[in-house]
Formats: C-alpha cells, sequence, structure tokens
C-alpha cells in the first residue's frame, strides 16, 4: 500500500497549477475504484460449452473482442483439454479481461469437464483478487433437443464453484425462433388468402420463448433446484438481425450475480457493450469524489473548496472516468495531462491558448472564491463533459471494420471540438446552471441527480448519427 497522502485542498500555492503526471498519481486507501482496478485490472471470465454453441460469438459481442484465436495466450500448456489453463488477452482490443476458454468437448467427454473442474478448484484456492476466478458462463445451445446431458449435470451437481458467480447461457435461441416460424409458415400455407407474415413472425418469438421456459429453462431448473444462484439467461445472434438487447440481458445478469462491489466495477470497465452502464457509474463516482474532497458530510452541504481542490477532486474523477471506459489507449494517451487540459477545453467552451487550471478556475469567478453553487455547478458540468466525452469516443471506434484503431490525439481533438461546438453542450449547461440557480443542489442526492439528467440531455442531440444504439440498462 502506498502512504497515505494528506492534501489541502485549501492551500494557498500554486502546485496544482503545475502540470499533473496523472500516471504517478498517490492513491489513498479510501479511494474506491482506483484501487481495485489497479489490484486486479482484468476481469477473470471462464466460458464453458460445447463445440459450436456460440461462445466466441457471446465473448466478441460482450468484449468487443475480434478473435479469440488471435488473443494473446498467458501459458501455453499442451492438449486440447488442458485449453483451460490458457489465460487469453487482447492488448489493444480490451485490456479488461482474461478469458479462460474450456475449449470444445462434447457432452460425454468427461476428461475435459474433470479438467475444468481441476482448473476451478485451482483458482479457488489463490489468494489474491487478481488471481482468483470472477464469473463462469456456462453455455447451452437451443439447438440441442437434449439440452441437460451427463456434462451439464455433473457441472451444476457436482462442481464446486464456491462463491463465483455462475451464469447459465443458453445460446442461438434465434434458432428456436426460426424453427417455429418455419412450423407456422407451413400450416398458414394451406390457407394463402390468410398469410401475414408479420403477424406469423410475433407468433413464433411468443412460441419460441414458451418452448424456452419449458423445455430448457426449467429443464435446467429441475436439474440445478430452484433456491440454486445460478443466474440463467438466454441470448440469440440471427445474422443481420439487431441483438443487442441480448447482449445487455447477459450483461446485466452477470453483474446482478456479482456480490463485491469491486468485481461490480471492474465487470462495468471490462464489458464494451453497455454505454449506460459505464456512463451510470462515471456518475456516481465523480459525485463521490466531489463530495469527498468539498469537505462537507452533512446536507444541505457547504462546500469548504478552493479551486486547488476543484482542480485536484476533477483530476481525480478524470482518472476514474477513464477506467470505467477502458477504451483502448496503447499510448495512454488519456492520462497525458496536456491532453486532459482538451477535455475541460471542450467542456467549457473555451479558446484553445487559455490557461487551464487553478487560474482559469478561479477566473470563473472573478470577483472572488467560488461560491457553493458555482463549485458545485462547475464540477458537474466537468463531470457531465468528462463523461459525454468519453462516451464520443466509446462509440467512435465501433463502426463496421473499423474497431481497434488505436485512440490518437487526433480523433481526441475531434471528439472533445465536436462536444464543444454541440447543442448538447450547450444544454447541458444551460440545465446545470438553471438548476443551480433555482437552488436544487443542496443534498448529495440531488446533486447526483441533476448530474444524471445534465448527463442525459447531452446525450439527446449527440447521437442522431449512425453510431450510438440506444441500449439502456435499468439500474
Ligand atoms: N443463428 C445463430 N448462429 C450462431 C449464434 N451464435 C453463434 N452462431 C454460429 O455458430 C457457429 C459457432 O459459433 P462459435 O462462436 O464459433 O462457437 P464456439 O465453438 O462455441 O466458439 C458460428 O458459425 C456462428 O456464426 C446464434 O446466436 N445464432
Ligand atoms: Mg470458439
Amino acid at each position: 500500500m502506498p502512504p497515505l497522502q494528506k492534501h489541502n485542498f485549501n492551500a494557498a500555492d500554486d502546485s496544482y497549477d503545475k502540470e499533473c503526471d496523472t500516471d504517478k498519481i498517490v492513491v489513498s486507501e479510501e479511494e474506491v475504484i482506483i484501487g481495485p482496478i489497479r489490484d486486479c485490472p482484468k476481469f477473470r471470465i471462464l466460458i464453458v460449452g460445447q463445440t459450436g454453441v456460440g461462445k466466441s460469438t457471446i465473448l466478441s459481442k460482450v468484449f468487443r473482442i475480434t478473435d479469440l484465436e488471435a488473443g494473446v495466450s498467458r501459458s501455453a500448456v499442451g492438449t486440447k483439454t488442458h485449453q483451460v489453463w490458457n489465460g487469453i488477452t487482447f492488448p489493444g482490443q480490451n485490456d479488461r479481461i482474461i478469458i479462460h476458454d474450456s475449449g470444445g468437448f462434447e457432452s460425454s467427454d468427461m476428461d475435459n469437464m474433470n479438467e475444468v473442474e481441476k482448473f476451478i478448484r485451482f483458482r479457488k484456492e489463490q489468494p489474491t483478487l487478481s488471481e482468483q476466478l470472477h464469473c463462469i458462463w456456462y453455455c447451452i445451445s437451443c439447438r440441442s433437443t437434449r439440452p441437460i446431458q451427463k456434462s451439464e449435470n455433473y457441472f451444476f451437481n457436482t462442481v464446486d464453484v464456491g462463491k463465483i458467480p455462475v451464469v447459465a447461457v443458453f445460446t442461438q435461441f434465434d434458432v428456436l425462433e426460426s424453427n417455429w416460424f418455419g412450423q407456422k409458415m407451413m400450416s398458414a400455407m394451406r390457407n394463402p388468402s390468410q398469410l401475414d407474415p408479420i403477424a406469423i413472425k410475433r407468433e413464433a418469438e411468443y412460441a419460441a420463448i414458451a418452448d424456452y421456459d419449458k423445455n430448457y429453462r426449467s429443464q435446467l431448473i429441475n436439474c440445478i433446484g430452484l433456491t440454486s444462484r445460478v443466474g440463467i439467461e438466454r441470448v440469440g445472434f440471427a445474422p443481420g438481425e439487431d441483438d443487442s438487447e441480448h447482449v445487455d440481458r447477459l450483461v446485466s445478469q452477470t453483474m446482478k450475480n456479482l456480490q463485491q462491489e469491486g468485481l461490480k466495477t471492474l465487470w462495468i470497465s471490462a464489458q464494451r457493450h453497455s454505454a449506460d452502464l459505464k456512463l451510470f457509474a462515471s456518475v456516481d463516482q465523480g459525485i463521490k469524489y466531489f463530495w469527498r474532497s468539498v469537505g462537507a458530510a452533512t446536507v444541505p452541504f457547504v462546500p469548504l473548496i478552493g479551486a486547488n481542490g476543484l482542480y485536484r477532486a476533477f483530476d481525480k474523477a478524470f482518472n476514474c472516468i477513464t477506467l470505467l471506459w477502458a477504451i483502448p489507449d496503447p499510448d495512454k494517451l488519456l492520462f497525458n495531462a496536456k491532453i486532459r487540459r482538451r477535455f475541460m477545453e471542450g467542456g467549457f467552451n473555451i479558446t484553445m491558448g487559455q490557461r487551464i487550471g487553478r487560474r482559469f478556475l478561479e477566473s470563473i469567478n472573478i470577483l472572488g472564491p467560488l461560491t457553493a453553487s458555482l463549485t458545485a455547478a462547475t464540477f458537474l458540468k466537468m463531470i457531465a463533459s468528462i463523461t459525454l466525452i468519453h462516451e464520443l469516443l466509446f462509440w467512435r471506434e465501433w463502426v463496421p471494420n473499423g474497431h481497434h484503431l488505436p485512440l490518437s490525439e487526433q480523433d481526441i481533438e475531434t471528439a472533445c471540438r465536436k462536444f464543444s461546438r454541440s447543442w448538447s453542450r450547450g444544454k447541458m449547461v444551460a440545465y446545470v446552471e438553471g438548476r443551480m440557480t433555482a437552488g436544487t443542489w443542496s443534498s448529495k442526492r440531488e446533486c447526483h441527480q441533476l448530474c444524471l439528467e445534465a448527463v442525459d440531455m447531452g446525450r439527446s442531440d449527440l447521437y442522431n448519427d449512425f453510431t450510438r444504439k440506444s441500449f439502456c440498462i435499468s439500474r
């Protein structure tokens, strides 16, 4: 543990005006997120399932990795049965995951299952969080008419996973839908004058869900018991169809099964599907930093904070938000003080040459020290701006065939400029300032709510183009 550093946030010196090397920021013990992610920077997940159930497909959807085989294997070990021991990482694609793939095995192949069991036992005995296994996805295909067989029975009833969260994922659900669609179309053909493909598609969806509940989900519940802590989810990725809702459900089901706060945060950072989860967490963490630095735990709060403190809190919130979005950034541009200033310039729409730092913050209020509402408004605008600019960068890399382009200064420049000139920024700022003047900033809860609303407002106009898919995960 590094020594706990005490900061005098209201110090009158210029220390925070100096370029701040954010890589070297000393993290105190109570740090909520930077600590856990520093100690355990990668989410370690085991994915189990027979060949062809769609394991690689799921991984690519949730983590934005293109090719599992192209990952970097940590410890290449011998035979196919031993494949599970290889932790695969994805530098430049997703720096927050280590994947263990059971490799394909047939249902009667108990050798492979025994190896999986040995691997789980080994991971359970590891003393540090980063060496432990954080989650298991057990995939079963809906293509199979007998989904629960010998290896499923063995895994869910005999293998002792301890506290490791398990999600049973029924894959290729769309295959059930198309089977039902086929059947229903056939019988409708008998009376072609009443043929209505749209109505039949809807009927097929309902039939598939009923089929799934009765013949897949219930079968598994019969096998494991109603009180089991295993999460159960279904996903289907039909070619050419929008499947974001399916990925959404798997991401939230996994989140629900994680017990530890630190792991939940790591999960939010590791999954690269839901921007909403990252966004909510950014606001949560940003407000926490603000609150800690204002030095007032009472309600209504009185911010006892100078420009130094504000800048410092901003900087920490920035670290935290950057870690949450986990945008592949091989050159660590997002931790560079000069580049970070572009975010502030983007957020406040000031000209490039202007000095940003403590003096800038003081100059916001040229008549004297920052007032309570001004402090709060400034900080909330900052949190909302950094969050929204991160979101722009997050979607930037997700254009067909264009993902995993390394982040460049130009990309950051473009995103900051787009944001600073957008209606969104204008609306967000006006909203925060309006509400502040009305005095609705005096409790923690109100500040938090206001910041979420501001982000939402800022979001509304930024994504009228193709880049944003509207995922929404309710909290
Ligand atoms: N229709 C449909 N096909 C899928 C789905 N998931 C995977 N596939 C296809 O099934 C095949 C095997 O998938 P893959 O992810 O490689 O399975 P793995 O062997 O478990 O890694 C590939 O041709 C995929 O395109 C799905 O949800 N629906
Ligand atoms: Mg595979």
